[in-house]
C-alpha cells in the first residue's frame, strides 16, 4: 500500500502538469513535485464500541480552588457571625421590612493576587478564606448599603468584621440607598394613578389596576431631589412574559426624596409628548377633548408577544435536524470538588459569583499560565428615547446579578446532551440557592476544519474540535449566554449572545430613537456594553502591551531607482496608563499583543498573545460618553479596551452597588487610569463586548442570537514555533491519483477514528421531565417543606 502510494503520487504530479491553469501559482501546475513523503507516526488507536462508551475522566487539581464560591457552611457561619454583632442591629432577612437592617449578599472576598501568587509558587501561606457581606442599613433616615469583610473562615476567635473599602475608588463601599421604600413608593404611585382611573380607562382601554406601573432604573437626581418617572405597561395574560413589549405611552413623574411619605410628591402626567404638571391640568385637558387618543399598543394575548411556532410550516422541517453526539465519550477531565478542568493543553479553575456569574482562574496552556483571571465585571444596557422612561433607563446588571439568574440550561439546545454539567450556588437574603446544570462543559466539532490543504496529490484536513464552557443568565427580560472557548491552535474565545424580550417604547414620536415595529410599538434603541477583566500573565507577571501596525509607506530600496508605495510593520508599545485607552483600529490595521519582553523565541520575536474581536462589529463601547443617567458609573464603557497596571485594590471595573447612586460610584473605573508605567508590569486588560441595539421587526417575539452576538479571541502569536493543532490525531490525509482507477492510494488517519457501530439515539434523548430550571434548591435556611422555590422575578 505504501509503495503504491509513492508511485501514484508521481503519476498524479504529471497529470496536473498536463493541464496547467494560468490562474494558479506556478508551482501548482508547472513545477515538477517531489514524491509525497508519508512522514507519519501513527498513534496507537483505541477502538470504541458505541454500545460501550467510556466513562468520564476525572482528574486531581494541583491545588485547592482558592477562588471557589463559599460553601453553604461558610455562608451560614457568616450569617450567624454577623447576626451576633449587636452593633449591626440586623434583622433576619426573611423578617426584614423596609426599616430593618439586613444582609443582602454574601460572597467570597477573592484573595489578593499578591498573596495567591506567593502561595501558588510555594513562597507563602494559603490565603485565608474571607467573605464579604453586603448589608442594607435601612433602620436609619438616610439608608445606605455597605460591604463588610468577614474572616478568616471558619469562624474562630480570630474572625473579625469591618467595612470593606479596599477594592473601592471611593474610599468606602458605603453608598446611599435612595430606593429603600419601594413598597411604599409603589403604593404612592398607584394611589396617584387611581385619581385618574376614568382617564386611564378612556385612553388605554382599561382602568389603572389592569396595568403594571414601573419605570426608570436607576432613580434620577434633579436639583437635589430624587425623581422617578414611571409608565404604564400591559400585563400579558398568557405564559409569555413580554411585558417589556407593552408600554402604553402614559407616564407619571414623582419626587421620592427622603423617607417620609409626606415629603413625597406627584409631579405630573405625560401623554403624547404633552406634560401636565398637575392632575387638574390633565383632567381639564381631557374633559375638553384636548388629550389625543393615539394607537394602542395592545395584544396581551396575541401571538406576536409569544415565541411559540407560528406560521406556515417550513419545508422538510418535520424531520429531525442534525444533532451532536459524542461517540468516543468525554475527552476532558474534571475535578468536581476543586472546580478544575483539563482539556488538551489547557487547564483552569472556575468559580461563580452572585454579581457576575462564572469566572475562570489560572488558565494554563502547556503548563504555563496565560491568564490569571478571566471574567465579566459589569453589563450595561443604556436606553434612549423620546419618553422619560426609556430616556431614563440605564441598567447596570450586576446590581440584579448574573448569578441569581443563571438558571438550568436546556439539554440539546443550550448545550449538547453529552455535556458535563455543573451546579452553581449564590447567597442572597440569607438563603443559599443552587441551580443545577447551570454551567455546561462540552466539546463541539465545528462544521469547518481548523486546517486543510490540497494539491494534485493529496488533500489533508484537521477537525476543529473546540472545548466550550457555557452558562446562561436571564436577567429579567434579556437572556445572556456566555461562552468561553478553547481551541486546538491555543486560542481562547469569549463570547456573549443575547436573546429574550427587548425593552421597548411606545411608538408615538419615538422615530428618532427607534423603528416602529408594531401598531403602537417602537423598538427602543439602546447600547449593550459588557466589560471583561483579562488579567494576562504571559510567561510571568512582567508584561508589555504592544501594537504592531500595518502602515502604508513610500520606500526607495537600494535595488531600485524608483520609489514604491508599499506597506510595512511598525512596532510600538504602550508606555503608561495615559495612553492605554484603546480602540480597535480602523481596518484592523494593528495587532494588539501582550508579551514578556524578556521572553523571545529562538528567532528573536517576543512570545506573545494577541487579542482581537472575533464576532460582531456591532458595537464595542457606549455611544453616550457623558451619560446623564450614569455619570462616572459608565466610565468602564467609554472605549473598547483599556490596559492598566494590576493592583489588588483594582479588582473590578465596576461594583454591584454603583447602581444605587451612579454619580457617586463605589468603583469609578476612570481612577484606575492614572499614568502608571505599563512596560514590563503586571498588566490587566479590560475589554468590552456589546451591541448598538436598534430593535427591528425581527426582534419580535424575541431577539435572536444571530446578530446579538459579540466575541473576543486571544491567540498565541509567535508564542510557539509552529501551529500546535498539529498534535491532534483528528486529521486525515488522502493521497490520490485522479488518473488511476483506484484513485485514493493512501488514507492516513494518524490514530484518529471514524466512529463506527450503532449509536443508540434513544438513550441520549434529554429527559425534559427532569428539568428544574428557575425553580431551585434553597439550602440555607433550609426549609424541608419547600425545597424548591422560584426566584423572584425582577420585572
Ligand atoms: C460492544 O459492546 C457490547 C456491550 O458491551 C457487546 O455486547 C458487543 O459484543 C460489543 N461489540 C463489539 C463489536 O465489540
Ligand atoms: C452566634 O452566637 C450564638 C449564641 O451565642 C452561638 O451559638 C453561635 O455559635 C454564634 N455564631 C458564630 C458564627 O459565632
Ligand atoms: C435597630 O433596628 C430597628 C429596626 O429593625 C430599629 O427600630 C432600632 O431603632 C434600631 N436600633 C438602633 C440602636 O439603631
Ligand atoms: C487584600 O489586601 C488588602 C491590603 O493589604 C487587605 O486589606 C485585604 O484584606 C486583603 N484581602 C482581601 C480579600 O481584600
Ligand atoms: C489565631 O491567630 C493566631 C495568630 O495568628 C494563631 O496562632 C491561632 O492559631 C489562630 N487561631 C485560630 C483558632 O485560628
Ligand atoms: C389570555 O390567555 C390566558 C391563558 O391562555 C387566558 O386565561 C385568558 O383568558 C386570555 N385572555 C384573553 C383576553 O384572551
Ligand atoms: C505539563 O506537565 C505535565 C505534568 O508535569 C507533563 O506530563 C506534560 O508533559 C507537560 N506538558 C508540556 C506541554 O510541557
Ligand atoms: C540607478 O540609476 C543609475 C543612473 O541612471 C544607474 O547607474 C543605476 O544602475 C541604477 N540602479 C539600479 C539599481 O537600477
Ligand atoms: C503614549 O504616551 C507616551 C508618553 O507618555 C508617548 O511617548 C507614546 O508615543 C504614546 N503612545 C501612543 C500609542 O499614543
Ligand atoms: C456632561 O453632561 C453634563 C450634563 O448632563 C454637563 O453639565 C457636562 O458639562 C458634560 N460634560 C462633558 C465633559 O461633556
Ligand atoms: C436504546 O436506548 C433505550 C433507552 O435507554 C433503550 O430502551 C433501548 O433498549 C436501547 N436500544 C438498544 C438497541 O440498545
Ligand atoms: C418557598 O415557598 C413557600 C411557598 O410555596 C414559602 O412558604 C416558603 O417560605 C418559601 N421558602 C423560601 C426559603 O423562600
Ligand atoms: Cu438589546
Amino acid at each position: 500500500m505504501h509503495v503504491a502510494g509513492l508511485l501514484g503520487a508521481l503519476v498524479a504530479a504529471t497529470a496536473v502538469t498536463a493541464a496547467p491553469s494560468p490562474k494558479l501559482p506556478y508551482f501548482r501546475g508547472t513545477r515538477p513535485r517531489p514524491a509525497v513523503q508519508n512522514f507519519v507516526s501513527n498513534v496507537a488507536s483505541a477502538q470504541y464500541n458505541l454500545t460501550d462508551i467510556p466513562g468520564k475522566p476525572t482528574t486531581k487539581a494541583p491545588h485547592s480552588n482558592i477562588w471557589a464560591t463559599l460553601s453553604n457552611d461558610e455562608a451560614a457561619e457568616v450569617v450567624s457571625f454577623l447576626h451576633n454583632q449587636t452593633a449591626l442591629n440586623l434583622t433576619a432577612a426573611s423578617d426584614a421590612g423596609s426599616w430593618d437592617n439586613q444582609i443582602t449578599v454574601i460572597d467570597l472576598a477573592v484573595p489578593n493576587k499578591t498573596e495567591t501568587l506567593k502561595y501558588l509558587s510555594g513562597k507563602g501561606p494559603k490565603p485565608p478564606r474571607m467573605a464579604y457581606a453586603t448589608i442594607m442599613f435601612n433602620s436609619v433616615d438616610e439608608p445606605y448599603v455597605e460591604d463588610y469583610l468577614v474572616g478568616p473562615l471558619p469562624v474562630s476567635a480570630n474572625t473579625t468584621y469591618h467595612p470593606y473599602s479596599f477594592r473601592t475608588t471611593k474610599g468606602t463601599s458605603k453608598v446611599r440607598n435612595y430606593d429603600a421604600d419601594s413598597d411604599a413608593t409603589y403604593k404612592f404611585m398607584v394611589d396617584a394613578a387611581k385619581t385618574c382611573d376614568d382617564i386611564v380607562e378612556d385612553l388605554l382601554g382599561a382602568p389603572t389596576d389592569s396595568w403594571d406601573i414601573w419605570g426608570i432604573d436607576p432613580l434620577w437626581h434633579e436639583d437635589g431631589r430624587v425623581i422617578s418617572w414611571v409608565g404604564f405597561w400591559g400585563v400579558p395574560e398568557s405564559v409569555f412574559d413580554g411585558e417589556t413589549l407593552l408600554p402604553q405611552g402614559l407616564y407619571m413623574k414623582f419626587d421620592f426624596t427622603g423617607r417620609d411619605p409626606s415629603g413625597w410628591a406627584f409631579l405630573g402626567w405625560l401623554h403624547d409628548g404633552i406634560f401636565y404638571p398637575t392632575t387638574a391640568d390633565f383632567r381639564h385637558a381631557w374633559s375638553n377633548g384636548k388629550v389625543a387618543k393615539t394607537t394602542r399598543n395592545a395584544g396581551m394575548n396575541e401571538t406576536w408577544i409569544g415565541t411559540d411556532r407560528d406560521g406556515a410550516e417550513l419545508p422538510y422541517d418535520n424531520r429531525p435536524p442534525p444533532i451532536q453526539i459524542a461517540p468516543g465519550g468525554q475527552r476532558f477531565a474534571i475535578d468536581e470538588d476543586a472546580q478544575y478542568v483539563e482539556w488538551m493543553d489547557f487547564s483552569f479553575y472556575w468559580s461563580f459569583r452572585r454579581d457576575t456569574g462564572m469566572r475562570l482562574w489560572d488558565i494554563k496552556y502547556q503548563n504555563q499560565t496565560v491568564l490569571y483571571e478571566l471574567g465579566l465585571n459589569e453589563a450595561l444596557a443604556h436606553y434612549a428615547g423620546n419618553d422619560p422612561v426609556q430616556s431614563g433607563t440605564a441598567y447596570l446588571d450586576t446590581w440584579y446579578g448574573f448569578g441569581p439568574y443563571a438558571f438550568e440550561t436546556i439539554e440539546g439546545y443550550d448545550c449538547p446532551t453529552y455535556a458535563h454539567y455543573a451546579p452553581t450556588t449564590f447567597f442572597a437574603n440569607e438563603v443559599a440557592t443552587t441551580h443545577r446544570k447551570s454551567i455546561c462543559f462540552f466539546e463541539d466539532t465545528e462544521s469547518f476544519p481548523i486546517q486543510r490543504h490540497a494539491n494534485g496529490q493529496y488533500v489533508a484536513a484537521t477537525k476543529n474540535v473546540v472545548f466550550k464552557m457555557k452558562s446562561v443568565s436571564t436577567v429579567g427580560n434579556y437572556d445572556y449566554s456566555f461562552v468561553y472557548s478553547f481551541m486546538l491552535d491555543g486560542s481562547i474565545g469569549v463570547e456573549v449572545m443575547a436573546s429574550g424580550y427587548i425593552q421597548s417604547a411606545y411608538y408615538a414620536k419615538n422615530g428618532e430613537y427607534g423603528y416602529r415595529i408594531h401598531d403602537g410599538l417602537s423598538g427602543s434603541m439602546h447600547d449593550h456594553v459588557l466589560n471583561w477583566k483579562a488579567d494576562f500573565d504571559v510567561l510571568g507577571t512582567q508584561n508589555t502591551f504592544a501594537m504592531h501596525t500595518v502602515e502604508p509607506k513610500e520606500v526607495k530600496y537600494p535595488w531600485s531607482n524608483h520609489t514604491r508605495s508599499t506597506m510595512h510593520l511598525v512596532r510600538d508599545t504602550l508606555k503608561n496608563e495615559d495612553n492605554a485607552t484603546l480602540h480597535w483600529p480602523a481596518n484592523g490595521k494593528s495587532m494588539y499583543l501582550v508579551y514578556n519582553a524578556e521572553e523571545k523565541n529562538k528567532f528573536g520575536e517576543e512570545r506573545a498573545w494577541r487579542i482581537m474581536p472575533s464576532i460582531g462589529g456591532a458595537g464595542m463601547h457606549a455611544t453616550i460618553q457623558n451619560s446623564s443617567n450614569l455619570g462616572p458609573s459608565l466610565n468602564f464603557a467609554k472605549a473598547p479596551l483599556y490596559v492598566t497596571k494590576h493592583h489588588d485594590s483594582e479588582f473590578s471595573s465596576a461594583h454591584a452597588s454603583n447602581a444605587y447612586d451612579p454619580y457617586n460610584p463605589v468603583v469609578d473605573f476612570a481612577k484606575y487610569l492614572n499614568g502608571e508605567n505599563l512596560e514590563q508590569e503586571d498588566l490587566v486588560l479590560w475589554f468590552n463586548l456589546g451591541m448598538h441595539h436598534v430593535p427591528h421587526t425581527g426582534d419580535l417575539g424575541n431577539t435572536v442570537h444571530t446578530t446579538a452576538h459579540a466575541g473576543m479571541i486571544m491567540s498565541p502569536h509567535n508564542y510557539l514555533l509552529r501551529d500546535p493543532s498539529r498534535r491532534s490525531s483528528q486529521m486525515v490525509r488522502l493521497n490520490y491519483n485522479s488518473s488511476a482507477s483506484d484513485v485514493v492510494s493512501d488514507i492516513l488517519t494518524f490514530g484518529g477514528q471514524q466512529a463506527s457501530g450503532l449509536f443508540n439515539l434513544t438513550a441520549i434523548q434529554p429527559d425534559y421531565k427532569a428539568y428544574i430550571g428557575d425553580s431551585n434548591v434553597r439550602k440555607f435556611p433550609y426549609d424541608p417543606q419547600h425545597p424548591y422555590n422560584d426566584t423572584e422575578s425582577i420585572v
